[in-house]
């Protein structure tokens, strides 16, 4: 086995070990991403980036109507929590093998007039494989949907990459009707950013929950209905064989 499959399976195993259920690795050199506030020439230095994500509980996201319900605070916390784990030890393991990384925090804002991350975490999965930006202009899934959060860690740790796909929402169209901002159109390109904004602004008070968060394009968007894109294998981690 070459060394870049056995650092793939290697970080891939303690992914799962830790509770994640995507992971992917994109080649920025071949696909690069934007990045801010970082060094310019960081994605040199680091060209691998790892792609993991965390399946959201369905019947957590079943409570929510068309506002964010206190069950779904508590859950996309714990969420980041358990991503930015995963990333953290994954960080660790890269350091003990010989490699640099840097984890990209799950939730953290950098700039906060322009709502911003160090790099979108979105841009990266979709790099590393893990889905398509669905017109609820988040990375969708074939077998989660839009049901998952995500995770980025930059590394120079040789390793064996993903390739993007190219699947769609095809006819879906469940998210546009129930966005209560309107935000969603039919093209992704035209996703009102700043409806949606001022919509989780006004949630935030109005429901208690102290965080720009709502859940109802994500509940919406689940695998029933995509057809044919469920027999993708994308990211998604085969089960431990416990047979034995
Ligand atoms: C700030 C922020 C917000 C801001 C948006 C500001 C903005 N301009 O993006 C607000 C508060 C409005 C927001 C809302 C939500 N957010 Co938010 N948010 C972030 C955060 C922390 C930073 C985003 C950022 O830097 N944006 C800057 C711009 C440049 O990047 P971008 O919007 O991600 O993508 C652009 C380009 O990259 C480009 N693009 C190029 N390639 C690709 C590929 C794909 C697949 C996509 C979708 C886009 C894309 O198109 C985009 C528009 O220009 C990220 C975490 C992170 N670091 O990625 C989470 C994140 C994007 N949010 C997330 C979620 C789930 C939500 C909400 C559903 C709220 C909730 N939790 O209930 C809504 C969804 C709104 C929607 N439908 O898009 C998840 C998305 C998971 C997923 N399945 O895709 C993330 C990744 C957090 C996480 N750790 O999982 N968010
Ligand atoms: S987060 Fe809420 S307001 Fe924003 S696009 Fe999704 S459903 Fe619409
Ligand atoms: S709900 Fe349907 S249309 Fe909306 S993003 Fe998901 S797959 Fe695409």
């Amino acid at each position: 086995m070459e060394i870049t499959e056995i650092h793939y399976r290697m970080l891939q195993e303690e992914t799962r070990r830790l509770g994640g259920d995507l992971f992917g690795v994109a080649d920025l050199t071949q696909t690069p991403i934007v990045t801010y506030d970082l060094d310019e020439d960081l994605l040199e230095k680091l060209p691998f980036g790892v792609s993991i994500g965390v399946r959201l509980a369905d019947a957590v996201l079943e409570g929510i109507e068309d506002h964010p319900t206190l069950l779904y605070l508590h859950h996309y916390r714990q969420a980041n929590y358990i991503l930015d784990r995963i990333a953290f030890h994954l960080a660790a393991l890269i350091q003990r093998a010989g490699g640099n990384a840097i984890p990209i925090a799950a939730s953290q804002i950098v700039n906060w007039e322009q709502q911003r991350g160090h790099l979108s975490h979105k841009e990266l999965a979709q790099a590393a494989g893990l889905g398509w930006r669905g017109r609820n202009n988040l990375l969708v899934n074939p077998a989660y949907g839009a049901r998952i959060r995500l995770v980025s860690i930059l590394t120079d740790l040789p390793m064996q990459v993903d390739k993007p796909v190219g699947n769609s929402c095809d006819t879906c169209r469940r998210c546009i009707a129930v966005c209560p901002a309107g935000a969603i159109k039919d093209d992704v390109e035209e996703f009102d950013q700043l409806g949606c904004f001022e919509k989780l602004k006004e949630f935030r008070n109005k429901y208690n929950v102290g965080q720009y968060i709502c859940g109802v394009c994500i509940k919406a968007c689940q695998p029933q209905g995509q057809g044919s894109a469920l027999t993708f294998n994308q990211g998604i981690m085969k089960q431990p064989d416990l047979s034995t």
